[in-house]
């Protein structure tokens, strides 16, 4: 007390904050052709082609799927590239991230 410090939890944590885990989710829609997905799936979450046609057709079934968990910035670089790749080739493909 009147040292001016003023706060109490500053001193506790030692090391940085571990990054929180981001889910990258993929969402169904009707017009994306499944192996449009699978490649999608193989080229940017390093899938092979029986992880992923699973995790393409759980998407289609069930309407959303995981394409896997990353640190926050990994997570949003992975939805903007999959976004870009499906603009380019003119899919509405959409994917997203959640917090694990
Ligand atoms: N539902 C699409 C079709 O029948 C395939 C599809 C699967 C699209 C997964 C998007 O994230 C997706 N052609």
């Amino acid at each position: 007390a009147g040292d001016g410090q003023v706060g109490l939890a500053t001193r506790t944590r030692t090391r940085p904050k571990k990054p929180s885990p981001y889910k990258v989710l993929l969402l169904n829609d009707d017009y994306t052709p499944m192996e449009f997905v699978v490649m999608v799936l193989k080229r940017f979450f390093r899938m092979d082609m029986e992880q992923a046609t699973r995790v393409m057709l759980h998407v289609h079934q069930k309407g959303v799927g995981v394409c896997g968990i990353f640190p926050y910035e990994v997570a949003e670089t992975k939805v903007v590239q999959v976004m870009d790749f499906a603009r380019e080739n003119q899919h509405p493909l959409q994917c997203t991230l959640e917090k694990a």
